[in-house]
């Protein structure tokens, strides 16, 4: 999820996606997200230094059918003893179940002894490591939170959830398919695989959807979703579509995302940012100045230009929004990470947890507030219970305590939980301060725009890009 910068908070609204009149011609190819591995989604995760990709037996072409997935080739001879050994032994791994498509199996059935994989692990550079500027006793109290086992399982098995849950998107979404079901899809597929369905109070505050799932299409650089009642809107050929979504476990929020397109003309657009992205995890690290990690992400990203039925475009870094910091059941914590240079002085610091995301636009690069509403957070000032005029304002307003506390949420999940004829409740909260809307932002109309996201650990001895896939 993108944080916006402070200024640029109040301008004039703009249309927001609308079903375009876009015509869907042309055969669907695969999403240009490029993968360079076989999507395995099997035992060993996506990434890491697992050395037993031999014995994956993952075909690939039986993700579709949920029914032929769900397969369990059972313990191997780790398990009971009784079978004879193989001539190469297989390591570590002890069962087979696969995940299903849509994804509903738990990750608890397929890591059953909890041992998630974990993210790329990236060495500091040594001129990141020569000076510490926190004390040693702050440093001690950051790290036993970073290297908490039990911190760092929920952590890596989140983000495994995420990149089973994208998986499925990349493979199976499709033009001609409605953002209101890719929405609900990755939202169901989040919740099964966290094991929780998050309907009872308090529930979606233990396991959950991090914030609401954000498909935001070519001009709408972020926070679009699709809310109940609104008219459908279609998947396009020529669509360009920000998927970002969170999962968190505890309060601890992976924040990722990935743009996907049907139409190669897009590529450069979408490599210019994923290189944006990957420079900036590149360049973060602890006691790195906010300032030099921008100044290497502006220069990425513009390094590449885009060509657009015949115009040539510059891939612009999208000026006011920002990485940021990720704090306990916050999805933006204080520290905010541009894409253009800066003269930010504040340092990157042990144990904290970035979202290194960026923007590119073939637009101005920078937006407006489109029409609608994408989610709902508490003020910072919300207090414990409200005594509106409006019972049903404070009705809603302890549902919204209950289970979302500070988490951004949007309509969805409160039809989720089964609530209805919410809204004047929810306008009575936002009018009284006591809750904050977050609009669709918007570049300029006919312009393009692309998202990469990734999730890191500024852990003591390493940064942890947890939410790194073979995809992105
Ligand atoms: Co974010």
């Amino acid at each position: 999820m993108g944080s916006k910068t402070l200024e640029n908070e109040n301008q004039g609204k703009q249309d927001c996606p609308s079903t375009g009149s876009c015509s869907a011609g042309g055969e669907p190819r695969g999403s240009h997200v490029s993968r360079d591995g076989d999507g395995c989604m099997g035992s060993n995760g996506a990434t890491g230094d697992d050395d037993d990709d031999d014995d994956d037996d993952d075909d690939d072409d039986d993700h579709h059918d949920a029914a032929a997935s769900l397969i369990s080739t059972g313990p191997t001879s780790a398990g009971t003893g009784k079978k004879k050994k193989r001539k190469r032994p297989k390591k570590k791994k002890t069962f087979a179940l696969k995940q299903s498509s849509p994804p509903r199996v738990p990750l608890d059935d397929l890591f059953p002894s909890g041992d998630y994989t974990p993210g790329e692990l990236l060495d500091y550079g040594t001129s990141e490591t020569t000076v510490r500027t926190k004390s040693s006793e702050l440093r001690y109290n950051a790290r036993r939170n970073l290297d908490d086992p039990t911190f760092l399982k929920n952590y890596r098995k989140a983000a495994e959830v995420h990149r089973q849950v994208r998986h499925w998107v990349q493979e199976t979404v499709k033009p001609g398919q409605t953002l209101a079901e890719i929405a609900v899809g990755i939202d169901d597929g989040v919740r099964a695989l966290l094991g929780n369905p998050g309907l009872k109070p308090g529930q979606s505050l233990q396991a959950g959807l991090g914030f609401p799932t954000g498909l935001s299409l070519n001009h709408c650089v972020a926070h679009y979703t699709p809310n109940p009642g609104q008219k459908d809107v279609v998947l396009q050929h020529q669509d360009v579509m920000k998927v970002d979504f969170g999962v968190q476990i505890n309060g601890w929020i992976v924040d990722s995302a990935f743009t996907m397109s049907f139409d190669p003309t897009y590529d450069n657009l979408l490599a210019a940012v994923k290189d944006a992205t990957n420079t900036g995890i590149r360049n973060a690290g602890i006691d790195v100045r906010i300032s030099d990690v921008s100044a290497a992400i502006q220069e990425a990203m513009e390094s590449y230009e885009v060509e657009i039925r015949g115009k040539v475009y510059p891939v612009k870094p999208v000026r006011d929004l920002c990485g940021h910091d990720i704090k306990h059941y916050h999805i933006h914590g204080e520290k905010t990470i541009p894409f253009i240079k800066n003269s930010i002085q504040t340092k990157m610091e042990e144990g904290e947890i970035f979202a290194i995301e960026t923007f590119g636009s073939t637009g101005r690069g920078s937006t407006r507030d489109g029409q609608g509403v994408y989610g709902y957070g508490l003020s910072d000032n919300a207090p414990e219970r409200v005594n509106l005029p409006l019972s049903s304002a404070n009705r809603l307003y302890k549902t919204i305590k209950e289970n979302f506390g500070t988490l951004v949420f949007c309509r969805r999940y409160l039809d989720h939980l089964g609530c209805d004829r919410y809204l004047a409740g929810l306008n009575c909260l936002v009018s009284n301060g006591i809750l904050q809307s977050y609009e669709p932002l918007m570049d300029i109309p006919g312009s393009y725009s692309a998202q990469f996201e990734h999730t890191i650990l500024l852990r003591e001895s390493q940064k942890e890009v947890v939410s790194r896939g073979e995809d992105y």
